[in-house]
């Protein structure tokens, strides 16, 4: 690995910060969000409901605890703390002219913070927490006008920390959407709620869209404010292999690659590829997609690409698919090669190097592994937290990594973790359902001091780093 490689650990804000209303925060989509767990998926409520229980109000209250978790990930080592920028702090409505002077005010600290101890800060400007406000008055992005809001909260944030953040992502997983049945993803990636009559699937590619305008937008602003940023995309990469050497598994594994991963393609090449306008088409939908937007996506190609990776799917083609369509609710099989996590998720160390390669090979641009880690029950045994499966996930994966640096030669910046502390989990609102190298002491009631205190896993990380990943 080279010398100046990017270890570090990656949150998100809305899932650490707490501090709903301090400095004048608005409301995001991730606060009207209550607490799942135990099978219970989270509910979406209109507004903040009193009685409810929304886990991200107080989350981890980072807000106030931001120095001594920085401290701890520099003791850790961390080269580098990846973070979103909580859109509501900064907007907190999001069709405001100006922006939110102490909403920035926090950001500047928290960078000055991360340097002080050298950590290079990794922003994501849009990580599920899109202002309510443009969820219920704009309907998200299935209205093209959140394009220019999105850009002036771009720019507000490119321009204020132009000299503090070099390192930058526009919208994280913005292709977990491809599962398009899923209220869930379109409202976390695109700002919508689901009404009366919507053709989901047409909808997705139609938001999908504009934010991928939004983000190519945003890297031409940025790259004009300061030409040294380096600003990438966020995919969710979970490989998708074929269930079987039969050639329709083998093909459908690539086309549902394709219909995954075909946003990552406008991110780094500029423009919609043949497969999908064939796909739009043959669909009959008319998207509105114009020849400025087709200029803008040329002009805006990211410098990196950055990616999420916990798990590999598996597919198995059912008849009758004549054209191979991807549905991600009823094509996925179980692998029964891999284990999985108790969420279900397959572990699956190589689908890593796999992805890298895969990655490489169709676009030969760095790229950064900005998540990935092992979510778990932990248990508190004399005060402490003996975590050797987290260990033996990162371990494995980390593995893996070097090889495809080492070996294959793809090009790597880094590798953040997910996530160095305990958080409010995305998809359940869960706190125990624990991925930190740091525990904190809440559990899924609220209840808990928030005390911070070491797991196993914090002093095998802080080898790891000190070795440049030697020693694993
Ligand atoms: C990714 C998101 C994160 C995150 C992580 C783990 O999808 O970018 O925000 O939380 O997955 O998922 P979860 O928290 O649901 O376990």
């Amino acid at each position: 690995m080279q010398a100046n490689f990017l270890w570090g650990g990656a949150v998100a804000a809305h899932q650490v910060e707490g501090g709903r209303q301090a400095g004048g925060k608005g409301l995001s989509v991730a606060d009207v969000m209550t607490a799942g767990a135990n099978g219970v998926p989270r509910r979406v409520t209109d507004g903040v409901i009193p009685g409810e229980s929304y886990p991200n109000h107080e989350a981890i209250d980072f807000y106030h605890h931001y120095k001594e978790d920085i401290a701890l990930m520099a003791e850790m080592g961390f080269k580098s703390f990846r973070t979103s920028i909580a859109w509501t702090r900064v907007f907190p409505n999001g069709d405001e002219e100006t922006p939110n002077e102490e909403g920035l005010a926090f950001y500047d600290d928290l960078f000055d913070e991360c340097r002080k101890h050298g950590i290079e800060p990794v922003v994501t400007l849009s990580h599920f927490e899109m202002p309510w406000h443009l969820v219920k008055t704009y309907g998200g992005f299935r209205n093209r006008e959140c394009i220019a809001f999105f850009e002036r909260f771009a720019e507000a944030c490119f321009t204020r920390y132009k000299d503090k953040v070099t390192y930058w992502m526009t919208f994280n997983e913005i292709n977990n959407q491809a599962n398009y049945k899923s209220a869930h993803h379109l409202l976390q990636d695109s700002g919508i709620l689901l009404e009366e009559g919507d053709d989901c699937e047409k909808l997705m590619y139609q938001a999908a869209h504009y934010e991928l305008v939004a983000s190519a937008r945003a890297v031409k602003i940025g790259h004009a404010i300061n030409p040294d940023f380096q600003i990438g995309c966020m995919i969710a990469m979970c490989p998708i292999y074929p269930a079987t050497c039969k050639p329709e598994d083998i093909f459908f594994s690539s086309a549902a690659m394709q219909k995954r991963y075909w946003f990552a393609d406008v991110h780094v090449r500029g423009y919609h590829p043949a497969y999908m306008k064939k796909f739009y088409a043959r669909k009959g939908f008319d998207l509105d997609i114009t020849e400025e937007d087709e200029k803008d996506l040329l002009a805006g190609k990211v410098d990196y690409l950055g990616f999420s990776y916990y798990m590999s799917f598996c597919i198995k083609h059912n008849e009758p698919n004549p054209h191979f369509d991807y549905d991600e609710e009823s094509d996925l099989v179980r692998n029964e090669f891999v284990k999985a996590s108790d969420w279900g998720w397959q572990i699956d160390p190589v689908g890593l190097r796999y992805a890298l390669n895969w990655f490489y090979d169709r676009y030969q641009l760095p790229m950064f592994i900005v998540e990935n880690g092992f979510g778990a029950y932990d248990k508190l045994e004399d005060n402490e937290i003996h975590d050797t499966y987290r260990i033996d996930y990162l371990r494995a994966h980390i593995a893996e990594m070097v090889k495809a640096v080492d070996e294959d030669g793809v090009e790597l910046l880094g590798y953040t973790m997910w996530a160095p502390i305990d958080i409010v989990s995305a998809s359940t609102g869960e706190m125990d359902k624990r991925y930190g190298l740091i525990y904190v002491d809440k559990n899924n009631a609220g209840e808990g001091t928030l005390e911070r205190k070491r797991k196993d896993s914090f002093h095998w990380y802080k080898k790891v780093i000190a070795t440049n990943g030697e020693d694993l």
